[in-house]
């Protein structure tokens, strides 16, 4: 690759689509109709530190109903417009706060019965700490996966995927979208839905997700030039890790637990990765001339942490071609010492999660770019 343009024009559209063709799955080009009614309006949450807002989104195609509730929380120490990181929760809005007034995600009801834990309030509210993040000046707006896609086998009827008007309940075409380009899409819906709000800055929006989140958050990413920071916590295998290392989670094993997380095409490569076309730093390439962050943690060898690594620093040809700055080595840093560049990466002792340690770095390179 010789000139941006050249990237731009031509290679750039071409891994975009070899990603929907043997990975995510193709995005459908339709508009879905959503409507926004807001729900409740704290301006006075988290000791007075931020406006918090309820929205729920309605998606229709005339004939069907979806619901999502969307979490936002603005800084009030901000008097101009703030930075804002989107992000999706795992047990629904409720279980990232013990704020009795935040209400249970919808799309929860599918996967979970009453007696789950995951209603109870505050059940992943270490995931979310929404305190230093709005101390810092970031607004923070996020939603469960589930109202998207629940997040089980058999639930596409349930999912956003079944509004469109070409929808096939049990279609296996190879390039079929399926959980994680569907989660991408909603992942662009919250930012549809941002342009309204006069105190977010539309210029300055950070993609985060952990895990199978941090899969769908690269792709949303990759797709949507709106998030001018995206961030990939430990995930993986189908996310930032490297297919050819066949290291931890292989693809075999992913699209056999998670038949409907990827495209069917996806299994074609089970046991047969040397056979794949790319690997997923071509993925992470698609975040240029934006900022990508990856990070992952030693005690998670199922991510494959170095793979993780690997696959950032083979972007840096790209960065350059921008005049940008990727990573510098091919040898994994040291534990809790982040390297913050154009591109970011970091791994942290401890196991698969997402901390505060976590979000602190991600301040940290968000600072440098976003402020
Ligand atoms: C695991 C899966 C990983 C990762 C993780 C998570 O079971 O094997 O690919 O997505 O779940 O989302 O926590």
């Amino acid at each position: 690759m010789t000139s941006v343009r050249e990237w731009e024009d031509k290679r750039r559209l071409e891994i975009l689509d070899l990603f929907m063709t043997h990975v995510y799955g193709r995005t459908p080009s339709e508009k879905i109709t959503v409507s926004y009614t807001l729900l409740s309006c704290n301006p006075k949450a988290l000791d007075g530190k931020a406006t918090c807002k309820q929205v729920l989104f309605s998606f229709t195609n005339g004939e069907k109903e979806i619901e999502a509730i969307l979490l936002l929380y603005i800084p009030n120490l901000v008097k101009g417009k703030a930075p804002v990181f989107v992000g999706y929760n795992f047990m629904g809005n409720a279980s990232t706060t013990l704020d009795p007034t935040i209400y249970h995600s919808p799309g929860l009801r599918f996967v979970y019965g009453k007696d789950s834990p995951v209603w109870k309030r505050g059940a992943q509210k270490n995931r979310w700490c929404f305190d230093q993040i709005l101390e810092r000046g970031y607004a923070v707006a996020t939603m469960c996966y589930h109202d998207i896609y629940p997040d089980q086998v058999g639930m596409r009827d349930y999912s956003v995927a079944s509004l469109f008007s070409d929808y096939i309940p049990r279609s296996r075409k190879h390039d079929e979208w399926e959980a994680i380009g569907v989660w991408a899409w909603g992942a662009s819906r919250i930012v549809d839905y941002l342009v309204q709000e006069d105190r977010i800055d539309m210029d300055r929006i950070a993609i985060v997700g952990h895990s199978r989140q941090g899969k769908a958050a690269l792709w949303a990413g990759a797709q949507d030039m709106r998030f001018k920071v995206v961030i990939s916590n430990e995930s993986g295998c189908g996310g930032a890790a490297l297919s050819k290392r066949v290291y931890g989670e292989n693809i075999a094993r992913i699209t056999t637990d998670f038949p409907y997380w990827f495209c069917p095409g996806f299994s074609r490569y089970a046991g047969n990765e040397e056979e794949l076309p790319f690997d997923q730093h071509e993925l992470l390439a698609l975040i240029v001339p934006r900022y990508l962050y990856v990070a992952s943690a030693e005690g998670d060898w199922w991510s494959d942490p170095k793979g993780e690594y690997l696959s950032a620093y083979y972007t840096k040809d790209i960065y350059q071609l921008y005049g940008m700055n990727g990573l510098e080595s091919a040898e994994l840093p040291f534990v809790n010492q982040p390297i913050l560049s154009d591109v970011g990466y970091h791994i942290r002792e401890g196991k698969h999660d997402i901390t505060d340690y976590d979000w602190e770095c991600f301040m940290n390179f968000c600072d440098l770019h976003l402020k």
